[in-house]
């Protein structure tokens, strides 16, 4: 009978007990559950960032930490972990949330909404933009939210070309991988969408010299995470008018400080780390189903690779 801790200071138990315990259940699994419990007898943590675990030590009889984010940055590098960690994949609330954000803003971009919604002057504009089909997008990452939104954007006509760190072959997108892969991703692309991890080898990815690859004018939306992006390169693009705006969801310092340039920059749109959130029901079913293969000795869903980071 395992005994699970929840230790996710991000997300509220109120929130989750519920849905776990549905799940749990519906996983045919006798348990123990609750945000409280003496390390040693704990089999599972149920994790978010910012938990007040940092030091899995006492933990002796440990199995598995099972992150309720699909980013792992917090935790994927503490030595003190020695099992095994998950990372959250769920299509249904975090894949479909992404999908929406990621599509609103690029066509946001793309159809020069702004220039009807923010017209002060009432100027009658009946400019046209150029169909999909003509709008090169870039995605950098093409995991669990980079594939389904490539593939979103695919059916709305657009060209998609998407960058990881191994090889892949996603249909219709022309993938790409490596350091080389990467100018010829960003080489003319009109949008840029980055769904990369925070790893040593991502940060800054997007800096004055690739920012410099992009079309002139280009779009940079940004729901991965802050360091992958130099801030300074970024503004200094779009004072330059090589990037044309950045939709930005997530930074370096989180909440945004009130005193960061992004907040008054005509040529930014903040949004608060909302881009996908991780939604109880889904993810309860994932914790639910890693603790059953935990238990029944099956091998674990979406393993985080430690060395990778990501
Ligand atoms: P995955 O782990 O499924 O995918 C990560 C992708 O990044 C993979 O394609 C991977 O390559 C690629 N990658 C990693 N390192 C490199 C590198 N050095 N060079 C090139 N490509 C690299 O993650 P998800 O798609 O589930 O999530 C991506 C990120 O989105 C999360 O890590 C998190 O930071 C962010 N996120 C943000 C949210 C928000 O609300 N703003 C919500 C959820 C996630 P490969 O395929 O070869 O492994
Ligand atoms: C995540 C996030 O990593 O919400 O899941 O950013």
């Amino acid at each position: 009978m395992p005994n699970i801790l929840f230790a996710a200071r991000s997300e509220r138990w109120d929130d989750y007990e519920a849905p776990l315990r549905t799940a749990l259940d519906a996983a045919g699994l006798t348990y123990t559950l609750a945000p409280e419990m003496p390390p040693e007898t704990v089999d599972y943590i149920v994790y978010a960032p910012n938990s007040d675990v940092q030091d899995f030590t006492p933990y002796s009889r440990l199995k598995a930490v099972l992150n309720l984010w699909a980013g792992v940055e917090g935790i994927a590098g503490n030595p003190t972990l020695t099992v095994p960690l998950t990372r959250m994949v769920d299509d249904a609330g975090l894949t479909q949330g992404m999908v929406e954000w990621v599509t609103g803003h690029v066509l946001r971009h793309h159809l020069g909404m702004d220039r009807h919604i923010v017209n002060p002057g009432h100027v009658w504009d009946p400019s046209e933009p150029p169909v999909a089909p003509q709008r090169p997008v870039t995605i950098l990452g093409l995991g669990a939210l980079g594939q389904a939104c490539a593939r979103a954007l695919l059916a709305l006509g657009f060209p998609v070309s998407g960058w990881s760190r191994t090889p892949k072959d996603v249909a219709g997108v022309r993938c790409l991988s490596g350091k080389d892969g990467l100018r010829d991703a960003l080489s003319g692309a009109q949008v840029v969408v980055l769904l990369l991890p925070d790893t040593p080898a991502t940060r800054n990815v997007l800096n004055a010299e690739t920012l410099a690859l992009t079309a002139r004018g280009a779009f940079v939306i940004n729901p991965g995470r802050g360091a992958l992006i130099d801030d300074d390169a970024l503004i200094a693009a779009l004072d330059s008018g090589q990037i044309a705006h950045a939709t930005l969801d997530v930074f370096r310092t989180e909440p945004l400080p009130q005193d960061h340039p992004f907040w008054v920059h005509p040529g930014v749109t903040v949004t608060p780390h909302i881009a996908a959130t991780t939604r109880p029901d889904g993810a309860a079913r994932a914790v639910a189903e890693n603790i059953r293969r935990g238990e029944a000795g099956e091998p674990l869903l979406n393993l985080v690779d430690r060395a990778a980071g990501y």
